[in-house]
Parts: structure tokens; sequence; C-alpha cells
């Protein structure tokens, strides 16, 4: 409980046995539930995050949003909080994620990686792509959003109602801040984290998903929405 609000973190893993230790390792205790995302690792993530006390799910269709909705089904907390199971995102951080987020009494608060500090953790390439990302989606939506592709995310659980999230891989992360911006009931607010290099293989191939997540922000934009 984090002043009188019930915490679920929700990390998607695949092959991420090295990361996600040192994620559990520093998970506060506020954390009322922490729920790992498998989608058939082949290492030995289940274990480890077992070994921590996580709630271990296993998704059967592969993907990075197909884990997320996976794990939103599960959660039971009245905030979501959401990071990488590889250790990029600062655990360190959750607590001042939350107090922002009830300080400024948001529903959807996105954490930045930028500026980015460290300067192994993200390559020039990578800066671009998001950089390119980020001003085509806030372009579209009529909204700046310096971060569109962060995958630390702190919200109320209740706004997924009103969510319709269609993207079972990489994009999941535009979408969700899109739907959120999208919606006026939702207040959106995005602050600035420490982000540093991950451990492990990295699983995003960088001209596939940056072009399909360029791609899927026009779809997004232009699709019919349900009635
Ligand atoms: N369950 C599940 N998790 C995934 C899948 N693809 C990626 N992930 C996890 O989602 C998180 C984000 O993936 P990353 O490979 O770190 O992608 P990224 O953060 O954009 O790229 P890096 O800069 O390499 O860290 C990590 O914890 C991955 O293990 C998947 O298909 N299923
Ligand atoms: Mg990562």
């Amino acid at each position: 409980m984090y002043k009188g609000h019930s915490i679920t973190v929700i990390i998607p893993c695949l092959n991420e046995e090295q990361g996600i230790e040192q994620v559990l390792r520093r998970m506060p205790d506020f954390v009322d539930e922490v729920i790992v995302v498998d989608n058939a690792s082949t290492d030995r993530t289940s274990e480890v995050a077992r070994s921590f006390g996580a709630q271990v799910i296993r998704e059967e269709v592969r993907g990075y949003g197909r884990s997320y909705k996976r794990g939103f089904r599960q959660a039971r907390g009245d905030i979501i909080v959401t990071l990488d199971g590889d250790h990029s995102y600062p655990v360190d951080a959750i607590s001042y994620l939350l107090e922002a987020f009830l300080h400024l009494e948001v529903d959807f608060l996105n954490a930045s990686r930028f500026p980015v500090r460290d300067p192994k953790a993200m390559s020039f390439k990578h800066k671009v792509g998001n950089l390119v990302l980020s001003l085509v989606m806030s372009l579209l939506f009529f909204r700046w959003v310096r971060d569109s592709q962060s995958g630390m995310w702190v919200f109320r659980r209740s706004i997924l109602e009103d969510m319709e999230l269609i993207s079972d891989g990489m994009a999941f992360s535009e979408e969700i801040k899109i739907e959120a911006i999208r919606n006026p009931r939702v207040r959106f607010a995005e602050i600035s984290i420490q982000y540093s290099s991950r451990l492990g293989e990295v699983k995003l191939n960088p001209w596939r998903d940056g072009f399909h997540n360029l791609a899927f922000l026009f779809r997004k934009r232009f699709r019919r929405r349900r009635p």
C-alpha cells in the first residue's frame, strides 16, 4: 500500500534472467503485487521471478503488448506501475513516481527517459528514432509527449475500462499513451527519470519496430473507433 492505494507492478519478460533479478531485488516493500508476464522464455526468468515472490504468468502468444494485456487482466491494485525486466528503468524511482502521480492528481503518468544522462544507455540512432516517433505522435494527437516509447508508466487501473488496446507488439507502448491522451476524462502528465543500459540481450529490432511503430501511429489516428 502506498498512502492508502494498493499497488501492482507489471513486468513483461522475454529471457531476462539477469535483469529481472536486479529489478526484483530492489522492489520496494509497499508494492502489494508484482506480476511478471513471461512469454516462453528459454532461460531461468520464471524461476528467478518466483524466488523473489513475484507472481509469474505465462502468456502463450508472444509479444510485448500481448503480455501487458494479459497482466492487466490479472492485476488487482488501484494503481499499476510498469517497467521492463532488463533493469534499464529505475526501480528506486517507483516511490518518486507515485508521489508525483498523487501530487499532480493525474490518472496516467509517463516516465520520460529524456534527457538521457548515461551516454551508454541509449545509442544516437535510438535517440533520433525515439525523437521522430514522439514528434509524429505529438503532431497527430495534438499533445506534446517527449517519450512516446517509454516502458515505465503509472496509472489508475480503472482507466483501462475505456481503452481500446489493439497492439500485441512493441507499438503497445505508444498506444496506451494515445488512449490516455485521447480520453478527456484522463489527466495525463510526464516526468523525467534516469535511464540506464540494459542487462542481457536486446529484444528490440530497431528498424523493423521503428517503422512498424511509425505506421501504427497513422493507423491509430485514422482508424474508425468503436462506437
Ligand atoms: N513477455 C514478453 N516480454 C517481452 C517480449 N518482447 C520484449 N519483452 C520484454 O519487454 C521489455 C522491453 O523490451 P526491450 O527489449 O527491453 O525493448 P526496449 O526497452 O525497447 O529496448 P532496449 O533498449 O534494448 O532495452 C523487456 O523486459 C523484454 O524482456 C515478448 O514478446 N514477450
Ligand atoms: Mg528495455
